[in-house]
């Protein structure tokens, strides 16, 4: 989940009158276009400095980004919102569901897992194609007001504004929480200089004295409310580019790509029967597969790699990285499930100068822990 600063820095005002509509009416008729267009969550949060500063700026010092420099840059946007554009005055934050509470998974010997939200299609372009269109009605039905999308790519704190937009609490998992829906959607935000009338409160937290995802990260990366970036499977499977740490091996189990543990342990994620989901699953979000075979990543070309990922948020990961990530689930399968092909294609890789670093020296700790 990578961010990148937007290129236009300013929001209107555009030519035209100035809506006389107020806030209240502005904000029921937005939200009811994010329903048309399918959102399952969608509120408007208000234009305020983050309540969470020094938690941010603790989070940044102890290096719990690791290698993640994006998020310590533009720290004053971030931390100050309204800056995000000239003019900001409301946020629309939106929140497209991927996978239903209690989604079961299926894990088998050979798989690497995926984590759910990258199973579907890529949810950056499928929730910016709707915001894109939610911005274009918004401009032609409110002259003189700007509307700018953001999904993940822009320095804000977007589980933040999701609370203060009604969409749920953040729990210890460091997760935006929905107490119907879950934690299984991901955010999206519009700012606009439109003066909406925000939230009437955000949601209470519900996490009790509950420490199921404490308790069950495997690599002991949550502390209440805080995700220590550099240990979590999330960063180490896909931010990460260099080796892994052998110690991190075994903790990251099946997972190749991205991680759900803190969500799959966590009771407001637990199926419910009778209660009906709120919202609905797009049908872009239907899971392709949920994971990959182990021995096939292994042997992927460029090419492979590419048809595999075709319009899927996993294809900000190269080659290298996925192979690295197939090795150390490869390691762990075998521990537990003895095949053949799969060791001598770890052996193969390890002994190929054609392979860049990476691979060769995961191989070779795979193969070291394996021999212990
Ligand atoms: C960097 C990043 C990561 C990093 C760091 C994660 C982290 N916990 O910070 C890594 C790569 C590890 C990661 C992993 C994942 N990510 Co991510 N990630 C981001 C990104 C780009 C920035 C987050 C950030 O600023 N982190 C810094 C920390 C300190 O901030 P924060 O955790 O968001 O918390 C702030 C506020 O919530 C506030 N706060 C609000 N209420 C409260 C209450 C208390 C008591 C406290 C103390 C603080 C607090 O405090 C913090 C500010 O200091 C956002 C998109 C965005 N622009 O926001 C997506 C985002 C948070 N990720 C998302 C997802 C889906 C994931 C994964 C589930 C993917 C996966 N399955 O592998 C995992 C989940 C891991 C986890 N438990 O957090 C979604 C979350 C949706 C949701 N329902 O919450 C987001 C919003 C992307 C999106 N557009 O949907 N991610
Ligand atoms: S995503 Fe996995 S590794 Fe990251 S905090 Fe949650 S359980 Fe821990
Ligand atoms: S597992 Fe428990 S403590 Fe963790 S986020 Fe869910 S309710 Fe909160």
């Amino acid at each position: 989940m990578d961010s990148v600063r937007p290129a236009a820095k300013t929001l209107g005002p555009r030519p035209g009158p100035q809506p006389t509509v107020s806030p209240h009416s502005a904000a029921s008729d937005v939200l009811r276009r994010c329903e048309v267009l399918g959102f399952a969550l969608r509120g408007v949060a208000p234009v305020q400095p983050s309540q969470w500063a020094d938690h941010l700026r603790a989070w940044l010092a102890s290096g719990k980004h690791g290698s993640m420099e994006y998020l310590s840059a533009e720290l004053d946007v971030r931390l100050s919102p309204e800056r995000i554009f000239q003019g900001t005055r409301s946020f629309i934050v939106v929140g497209d569901q991927y996978a239903r509470r209690g989604d079961p998974d299926r894990p088998r010997a050979g798989l690497g897992r995926i984590a759910r939200y990258a199973r579907g299609r890529n949810y950056h372009e499928v929730m910016k194609k709707r915001l894109h269109s939610l911005a274009d009605d918004l401009r032609a039905a409110y002259p003189g007001s700007d509307f700018r999308t953001c999904v993940d790519t822009a320095p804000l704190l977007e589980r933040e504004l999701a609370h203060l937009a009604g969409l749920g609490w953040v729990g210890k998992n460091t997760m935006l929480i929905h107490p119907r829906v879950g934690s299984y959607f991901v955010l999206g935000v519009v700012a606009t200089n439109l003066e909406l009338q925000p939230a009437a409160a955000p949601t209470p937290d519900h996490c009790g004295t509950c420490t199921r995802c404490i308790d069950a990260c495997p690599t002991n990366a949550i502390t209440p409310y805080s995700v220590d970036g550099s240990r979590c499977i999330s960063y180490l499977t896909i931010e990460r580019r260099d080796q892994i740490p052998p110690g991190f091996h075994a903790p990251m189990g099946d997972w190749i790509f991205g991680c759900d543990v803190c969500q799959e342990v966590c009771p407001h994620n637990s199926e419910r029967t009778g209660e009906v989901d709120v919202g609905s699953i797009l049908a872009a979000y239907q899971p392709r597969r949920n994971g990959f075979d182990l021995l096939d990543v292994l042997g992927w070309t460029v090419q492979s790699r590419e048809e595999a990922f075709r319009s899927s948020a996993m294809k900000r990961a190269g080659l290298a990285l996925m192979k690295r990530n197939a090795l150390i689930a490869a390691g762990n399968s075998l521990r537990d499930c003895p095949d053949p092909r799969l060791l001598a294609r770890i052996r193969e890789l390890a002994a190929d100068d054609r392979e860049p670093g990476t691979v060769r020296a995961t191989a070779l700790d795979v193969l070291e822990a394996l021999a212990a």
